[in-house]
């Protein structure tokens, strides 16, 4: 649903008007729970999709933009009673509302070098705000359609299921079961390290979120209150947010930290329990406390 099929190799886009966006992602399925560490920052180079859109004409009947990596595999789909064996291509879709807002970028460069092959060479998508998965790598394909996308990444493992009302018990019938997509980051924040510094000892973290400003993030230690954490001053809409608190007075031995952040909103970052209704694993983006030993 273009006006004009077109394809474009690197160097086509190479001489379009080049954007940058110091981004910050993690996996959602990254949580203290399970896997731990998918998540990171970087400066991406690249061209505006809505640019490249605009140069192919989009059809009026359009609702949906599909992506295509390069990747591939066989998959097996439960029809009813019957299992089908099918190959499957990365992809994802967003909205055309979506894709026409300034932020979506088709990205070819990291922190000013070409992407290297884990991160999406030649080209990916990068959707400021939103969760990994959205930002697909070695692009190959972008499709226009009026349907909503089904494929695999998509609709069957990139969801999250909840019950609201209710007991919470699952087969009560005051209680609904609520199935979503993964698109945006939720608000979350994480304590990365602890450093001695001259009789203090300076906590680190950082926060990622959906590019809502935030109000504060404040720091935890054992009992004690919550106290205000210190945003950096080079943290911009889009990359992690790193924050600083200052502890002082460690006393030897085990401790436990942790951080909670809030934004314009009123958003407050949940705590494990306050998740307890979110039945599948992606998008924990519970509070974290963690231990450290002061010696
Ligand atoms: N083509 C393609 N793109 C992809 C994926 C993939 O398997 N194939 N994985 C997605 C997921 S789940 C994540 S978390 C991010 C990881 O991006 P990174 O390798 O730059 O950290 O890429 C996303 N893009
Ligand atoms: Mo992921």
């Amino acid at each position: 649903m273009v006006n004009k099929p077109t394809e474009l190799s690197l160097a086509d886009l190479r001489v379009m008007k080049s954007v940058e966006v110091v981004n910050g992602y993690e996996c959602s399925g990254n949580s203290a729970r399970a896997m731990q560490g998918l998540s990171s920052n970087g400066r991406f180079t690249g061209v505006r999709l809505s640019d490249v859109l605009r140069r192919t004409g989009v059809s009026d009947r359009a609702r949906e933009v599909v992506f295509f990596g390069a990747d591939r595999g066989n998959e097996d789909v439960v029809f009813r009673q019957q299992t089908f064996k099918i190959q499957q291509q990365f992809a994802r879709s967003i909205t055309l509302e979506n894709a026409m807002k300034p932020e979506p970028l088709l990205a070819y460069a990291l922190n000013g070098e070409p992407l290297d092959r884990n991160h999406g060479f030649p080209l990916r998508l990068i959707m400021p705000g939103w969760y990994g998965v959205a930002n697909v790598k070695w692009l190959s394909e972008i499709h226009l359609q009026e349907d909503r996308f089904l494929g695999n990444f998509q609709a069957r493992w990139y969801r999250t299921m909840r019950t609201v009302g209710g007991s919470g018990g699952e087969t009560d019938r005051d209680t609904q079961w609520v199935e979503t997509e993964v698109t945006r980051l939720q608000l979350k924040s994480v304590i990365a390290r602890v450093r001695r510094n001259a009789g203090t000892h300076q906590v680190l973290g950082f926060v990622l979120n959906d590019g809502t400003p935030l109000r504060s993030v404040e720091v935890k230690i054992d009992d004690g209150p919550w106290q205000r954490a210190t945003m950096d001053a080079a943290n911009t809409r889009f990359s992690w947010k790193l924050f600083t608190y200052r502890w002082e007075g460690a006393t030897s031995g085990e401790h436990t930290l942790v951080s909670r952040v809030t934004d314009s909103n009123g958003t407050v970052q949940p705590s494990a329990a306050d998740l307890a209704r979110k039945k599948t694993f992606l998008e924990d983006n519970a509070q974290f406390p963690r231990k450290v030993m002061v010696s």
